[in-house]
């Protein structure tokens, strides 16, 4: 699970190399529960470069891979993601049943959270027509939460009151993408993700502070 304190998680989407990274990450450490990377990463500073870059940051580093494959690729990607430090991973649920279960087993035993993508912030119409199914199957396989859209706070309140209060929801789409910061948590969610609004803002503290005091006082 990700501890919390403020609420807020950062997508790192930069095509930053680990020093720029690292010196932006120390900026906002205190201010944020978790960052959260993906391909950004891997394809510009690599799996050594993520390693060095979890290891300076010491902070809860979860990895957006969006992992939708056949059960063995996904477990080989889970135990290589929890060698390079990395402490959670999303999987997408419509990879179904028997996909998800053997890695999700696997991320368990390695002490690896699984958050389960339930419904996107913008497009993924199939998956709001399946929000029960895959929300149930997430509860059956034992993951540690859901990522629900901050673009769709009926869904958030929807998976809410499915799971009640031991499951983490993380809400992506705050900000740039039009989620009003505070509306997410508002609805239910635990952690309001937002990358570009901070990353591109000329005073990164200053933003991170304000998203914080919105979300300290959720509404929509
Ligand atoms: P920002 N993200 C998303 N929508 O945006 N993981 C989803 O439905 C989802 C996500 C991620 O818009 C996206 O990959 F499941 O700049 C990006 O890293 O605030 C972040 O949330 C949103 O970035």
């Amino acid at each position: 699970m990700i501890p919390r304190e403020t609420g807020l998680i950062l997508a790192l989407d930069v095509d930053w190399d680990v020093d720029k990274s690292a010196a932006f990450l120390g900026g906002i450490n205190d201010l944020i529960d978790a960052v959260k990377i993906g391909w950004f990463q891997l394809l510009n500073i690599g799996p050594w470069g993520i390693r060095e870059l979890v290891n300076r940051v010491g902070k809860y580093f979860l990895a957006d891979l969006k992992l939708g494959d056949v059960s063995h690729i996904n477990e080989y990607v889970i135990r290589r993601i929890h060698d390079l430090g990395i402490n959670g991973v999303i999987m997408h649920s419509v990879a179904g049943r028997d996909n998800l279960a053997g890695p999700v087993k696997v991320a368990k035993g390695l002490g690896v959270d699984v958050y389960l993508l339930v419904s996107m912030s913008s497009g993924g119409e199939l998956y709001d027509a399946y929000l029960e199914y895959n929300v149930g199957l997430g509860v059956e396989l034992g993951v540690s939460g859901f990522v629900v859209p901050a673009t769709k706070p009926n869904v958030i309140r929807r998976v809410r009151s499915m799971v009640g209060g031991g499951y983490q929801l993380l809400s992506p789409g705050v900000g740039a993408q039009g989620g009003k910061p505070g509306c997410a948590i508002a609805n239910g969610a635990d952690f309001e993700i937002v990358g570009r609004a901070i990353l591109t803002s000329p005073d990164p503290r200053r933003t991170t502070l304000d998203f914080i005091d919105l979300i300290r006082k959720p509404s929509c």
